[in-house]
């Protein structure tokens, strides 16, 4: 309960509304953007006591946070104690040990390189607010910055609303916080702070942070593009083959084993055959599970290591949360609290038709973690992209995350995704549904620390 709730919104708490704008941007003049911080721009950033209550919400909400260029041009020069933050996203492109799995070639120029020093997210139920507030951040900061790039991101319209491109509702799962969460879900992990608070109980570099940077977190964004009408055709012309379906249950089927949970949410190792929108909607129970299969067999939990009749081994939700695959130690130590949006148009009639995406759309990834290491890049780079993971079950060759994992671009092996043959021999790679090409692209992304209001009042005067 005694968790400070003044840090910047966002992290504890996302700012979801209909619009969000993310505007990157680079330093011009550090003395004159240091001085507008301290007297303007720190009054317009929304903290999480604001968005808690929405008698207290403002029109827009106000997000800052800086990467680590952005932290030396305004002269603060100290160790916040995270190398991935310190080298940069595109750094980790060609970073040979913990690849993020990008090919550098699909990054834009904005984000290839170091250049972005920082971001200001506004949230806002309306365009026209967002564009308001944007004008007066930029009257106030005037040349002292210049804008590197800007992504807006929306809700998807109508009954969309809370689906990303492909279709799937986001934004069910996130850790619990202790001290801050309540109620804690049926289901839902209760974690430390410092899991995603630098400087709180459980972050794991707790002494080498410096004071100014404690309840701040570092932010995690990532541009990744999403071919829907390729993801769609490649559904519709592989459906699984279930004797009591159409071809069209057969190919919702596929994508709900490829993600884990169906259209609505429901989570497919609670409801395996059909979708369940009531499921889906019910809080106490569209996270209560875990992957652990009671004792079928004599020894007690061994079925776990080879059932994935209700849900494959490598499903996009279970890759990145093995609930009890794994031990619960290891399990826990990286969670990430996700703050994405859709960018981008829905589908034109053209694009269907001729099932090729023509008009850039996907998802802006936003994730919090007090560690990018045991955060986004421990799932990046271990869960997601491993073939092999959850390791230690029957099939050694599992694959990569079928919705984000890749191998370079080309053909995947999934296992597991048929349901039909989940009994057979599962280290067969013949019983494998081959995903042909990435659907997810990413375009590039940024590392950011995004300090608590005290955090930016230090750098004001840095
Ligand atoms: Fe994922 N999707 O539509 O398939 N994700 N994700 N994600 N994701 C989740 O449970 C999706 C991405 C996580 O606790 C859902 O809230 C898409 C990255 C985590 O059970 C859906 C993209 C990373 C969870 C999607 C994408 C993650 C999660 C179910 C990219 C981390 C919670 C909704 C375009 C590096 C898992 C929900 C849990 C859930 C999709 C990206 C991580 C539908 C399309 C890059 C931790």
């Amino acid at each position: 309960p005694d968790l400070p709730t003044v840090q910047a919104s966002d992290i504890l708490v996302g700012m979801q509304k209909a619009e969000e704008l993310f505007y990157f941007f680079g330093i011009k003049n550090a003395a004159t953007f240091k001085s507008k911080l301290a007297s303007d721009i720190l009054p317009l950033i929304t903290t999480t006591t604001e968005i808690l209550d929405t008698a207290t919400q403002p029109l827009t909400m106000v997000n800052l946070a800086f990467s680590n260029t952005g932290l030396l041009s305004l002269g603060v020069h100290d160790d916040l104690g995270d190398f991935n933050f310190v080298q940069g996203q595109f750094a980790d492109v060609h970073n040979q040990t913990f690849l993020i799995g990008d090919n550098p070639s699909t990054w834009e120029a904005p984000f290839a390189g170091t250049q972005i020093h920082g971001v200001f997210i506004l949230a806002s139920d309306t365009l026209a607010n967002i564009n308001t507030e944007l004008a007066n951040i930029q009257s106030i900061l005037g040349a002292s910055i210049v804008e590197i790039e800007s992504l807006q991101g929306a809700a998807r319209p109508g009954d969309e609303k809370g689906h990303e491109h492909f279709g799937f509702m986001d934004g069910i799962s996130q850790p619990a916080v202790n001290g801050f969460t309540n109620p804690i879900l049926p289901g839902q992990t209760p974690v430390d702070p410092g899991t995603f608070l630098v400087g709180e109980t459980g972050d794991p570099n707790l002494d080498s942070r410096p004071a100014w940077a404690k309840d701040g977190s570092f932010l995690v964004f990532r541009k990744l593009q999403q071919l829907v009408p390729e993801f769609n055709q490649f559904l519709t012309d592989h459906p699984l083959d279930v004797p009591s379906l159409t071809p069209a249950e057969g190919s919702e089927l596929l994508g709900a084993r490829m993600v884990g949970r169906w259209k609505s949410g429901a989570p497919i190792f609670l409801s395996p055959t059909h979708d369940d929108p009531v499921l889906a909607n019910d809080k106490n129970r569209n996270n209560n599970f875990t992957y652990v299969i009671a004792d079928a067999l004599p020894d007690p939990g061994t079925e776990n290591h080879f059932n994935q009749t209700n849900c494959p081994f490598g499903a996009h939700i279970r890759k990145v949360h093995p609930r009890g695959d794994l031990d619960p130690i290891v399990e826990n130590s990286h969670f990430i609290i996700r703050s994405s949006i859709p960018y981008g148009p829905e589908v034109t009639n053209a694009e269907a038709a001729a099932n090729t995406t023509s008009v850039d759309r996907g998802l802006a990834f936003v994730s919090y973690q007090a560690d990018i290491f045991n955060g986004f890049m421990f799932l990046q780079n271990i869960w997601i992209n491993s073939v092999g993971f959850p390791f230690g079950k029957v099939d050694p060759t599992i694959g990569v995350d079928p919705i984000i994992g890749t191998l370079g671009g080309g053909p995947k092996n999934i296992s597991g995704l048929d349901p039909a043959v989940f009994d057979l021999d599962q280290t067969d790679v013949s019983h494998d549904v081959v995903i042909p090409r990435d659907f997810v692209i990413s375009r590039g992304g940024e590392y950011f620390f995004s300090p608590s209001l005290a955090g930016l009042s230090f750098i004001a005067t840095a």
